[in-house]
């Protein structure tokens, strides 16, 4: 594992925190970029007021130097505005007076329940706190240190949104991938079709008033990744399965597809495998398509790597499903925590960190190295000659 990282805080702590280990040292890192990518996982029409509270500021507190990256762990910690309000009932030491927005009716859908039931929490609010969509803050944090290291190599990370509710945008994407984050960032939803894009906020205006909650489908977009990261060699080293497991695990994640996903289980080999036309030098092809999202074999092809996640709707609904209290054993209706009527288009703003984390890793998983010194000539040779396929 060549690149790793852990982060922690609850929703209304002190703060969320962050270690990311493996980054070469001499990569210039400042926390304007960081904070941009921050300020992008806020956006989203649907959003909850939370996100009006804070203002996500960053400190890295380890392993940067004069604006350079030392080579050892990198530590960074965003602060929680909220924590003013929240000091008693989040305070590490004993609480003065116990029970305040204490937790016994569990939100189905969300860690509530079955974290209390595994962690042995009367008051589900110590499992809501760390299962909060708030952790994500600090997974863009370090995957922006990761986005970064890409830029590096001009290897750019986009996405847009396809579905919310029961409306898609099935329109071609007109938008070149170079210019996605800059027309989509402006954009309420990250809509491509702004017609399909006016259809999913009548729908999320909808949700709001029937007190529900929509999900969605989003896709996440890498372009000028060198071929050959991953392998064929070992299972646990197919890149796929990398990409599947870093987006499984963001909240609300169900489903994850690559290029054509489902719809390749649906056509004809000879309208899924992408054929081969003569490169620009022997030994290189051209892709006469892209339908693998840029994956064949368990490697990156050099196409745009293509990742589609579906995200269900956010647990906490205003007007609250069927539970039980588990104080008394009482059927009544579910806890309500302030919340988002739609978060997807923050999730693919979160899946572009999640994109990066894994294609950084497979990047000095393939070509080593400790300095940028050392690994960028490598780099740039490889991409030299994959270009002059
Ligand atoms: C979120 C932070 C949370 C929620 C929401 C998204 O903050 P708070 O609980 O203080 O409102 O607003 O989290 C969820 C929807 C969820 O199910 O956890 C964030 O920062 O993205």
């Amino acid at each position: 594992m060549s690149l790793r990282f852990l982060t922690a805080g609850e929703s209304h702590g002190r703060a969320l925190v962050g270690i990311i280990e493996g980054v070469p040292a001499g990569l210039e890192l400042d926390t304007t970029q960081i904070h941009a990518q921050l300020k992008r996982r806020k956006l989203g029409y649907g959003r909850g007021n939370r996100q009006k509270i804070e203002t996500d500021e960053l400190e890295i507190l380890a392993g940067v130097r004069y604006g350079l990256t030392l080579g050892s762990p990198i530590a960074l910690t965003i602060a929680n505005r909220d924590w003013s309000r929240w000091t008693d009932i989040m305070a590490s030491e004993p609480p003065a007076r116990e029970g305040r927005r204490r937790v016994s009716v569990p939100r189905p859908g969300h860690a509530d329940y079955v974290g209390g039931v595994k962690y042995g929490h009367d008051d589900m609010r110590n499992v809501l706190e760390r299962s909060s969509a708030r952790e994500t803050a600090m997974r863009v944090a370090i995957g922006s240190v990761a986005r970064i290291f890409l830029a590096s190599f001009d290897i750019t990370i986009a996405s847009r949104v396809v579905r919310v509710g029961a409306v898609v945008d099935e329109a071609p994407l007109a938008i070149p991938l170079g210019l996605l984050n800059a027309v989509l960032d402006e954009r309420p939803l990250r809509v491509a079709d702004e017609a399909a894009e006016a259809a999913m906020i009548a729908a999320v205006d909808a949700a709001r008033d029937a007190g529900d909650s929509l999900g969605g489908v989003f896709e996440v977009f890498a372009t000028n990744v060198p071929i050959g990261l991953g392998s064929y060699a070992q299972w646990d080293r197919r890149i796929e399965a990398e990409i599947g497991r870093a987006f499984l695990s963001l909240n609300a994640i169900k489903g994850v597809e690559i290029g054509g996903g489902f719809t390749s289980a649906r056509v004809p080999g000879s309208q899924v495998h992408d054929a081969y036309l003569p490169g620009d030098e022997p030994g290189r092809v051209r892709y006469a398509s892209n339908r693998s999202g840029g994956i064949d074999g368990g490697m990156t092809t050099g196409e745009p790597l293509v990742v589609r996640a579906a995200m269900k709707p956010i647990a906490t609904l205003m007007k609250p499903l069927p539970s039980v209290d588990l104080a008394t054993n009482e059927a009544t209706s579910a806890h309500i925590e302030r919340s988002d009527t739609c978060a997807v288009p923050a999730a693919a703003v979160i899946g572009e960190s999640l994109l990066a984390l894994v294609l950084a890793e497979a990047l000095l998983e393939k070509f080593g190295g400790d300095s940028m010194r050392e690994i960028a000539p490598r780099i740039r040779e490889w991409q030299g000659a994959a270009l002059r396929r």
